[in-house]
């Protein structure tokens, strides 16, 4: 079988979060990085819609971050991240991504993006994210993770999108009443995976 390549931009938080489950799962794939204004052809000749990340596997084409982190731990997941929980916290889990991707993004691009949307100020995007950083922390409140006690799909899918919010405004955020999810935050930027998924040279690649 040909290496799988996976299409990918660094910062991209869609792109981190299928980094994180690769490159846990310890599959062999070649990264290529995107210029997301210079999009190659072989990317866009598999995958027209034109986001990252894209991953190309024999003939197959995944084309949503989600499906590529599933796509992973189906083959390996050494840490429990999925396969471990019941239907019913599985469904949890995706119900927070969920959350995350279809009503916290569009907020979180509002706030970092506010002068683009000039309707409202910028402290009216970060109030609409809170709704749901409210929902994480009060999860946090319970366990050192969103499901409980250990890492899973929940944390490595949302955290990419939290980290881009702190970063808006760091020291709101260092601030922010939000202590739990501050913390867990932290902890997920500290792994060393995390640290290997944002390595800028190809050393850092598998
Ligand atoms: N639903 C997609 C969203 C991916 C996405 O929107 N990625 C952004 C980069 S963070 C992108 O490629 N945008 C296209 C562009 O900027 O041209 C997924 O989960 O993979």
């Amino acid at each position: 079988m040909p290496t799988p390549v996976l299409y990918s931009f660094r910062r991209c938080p869609y792109a981190i979060r299928a980094r994180m489950a690769v490159f846990n799962s310890d599959i062999q794939i070649d990264i290529h990085e995107v210029s997301l204004k210079n999009k190659p052809r072989a990317m866009l000749e598999v995958s027209s819609k034109g986001t990252v990340p894209v991953l190309v596997v024999d003939d197959q084409v995944i084309d949503e971050s989600l499906d590529i982190m599933l796509w992973a731990l189906n083959i390996n997941d050494p840490d429990g991240w999925y396969a471990d929980y019941s239907e019913a916290e599985k469904s949890h889990a995706m119900q927070l991504i969920t959350q995350n991707d279809e009503e916290f993004k569009g907020w979180l691009d509002k706030y970092k993006y506010a002068d683009r949307h000039p309707e409202f100020e910028q402290n009216y995007y970060r109030e609409k994210c809170e709704n749901y950083l409210w929902i994480l922390e009060t999860a946090l409140q319970k366990g050192t993770y969103l499901m409980g006690d250990t890492v899973s799909l929940a944390d490595m899918a949302i955290f990419p999108f939290i980290r881009q919010f702190s970063m808006v405004d760091q020291q709101w955020f260092d601030n922010c009443p939000f202590p739990n999810t501050r913390r867990w935050l932290t902890s997920l930027l500290g792994l060393p995976l995390f640290a290997r998924v944002m390595a800028k040279t190809s050393a850092g690649l598998k």
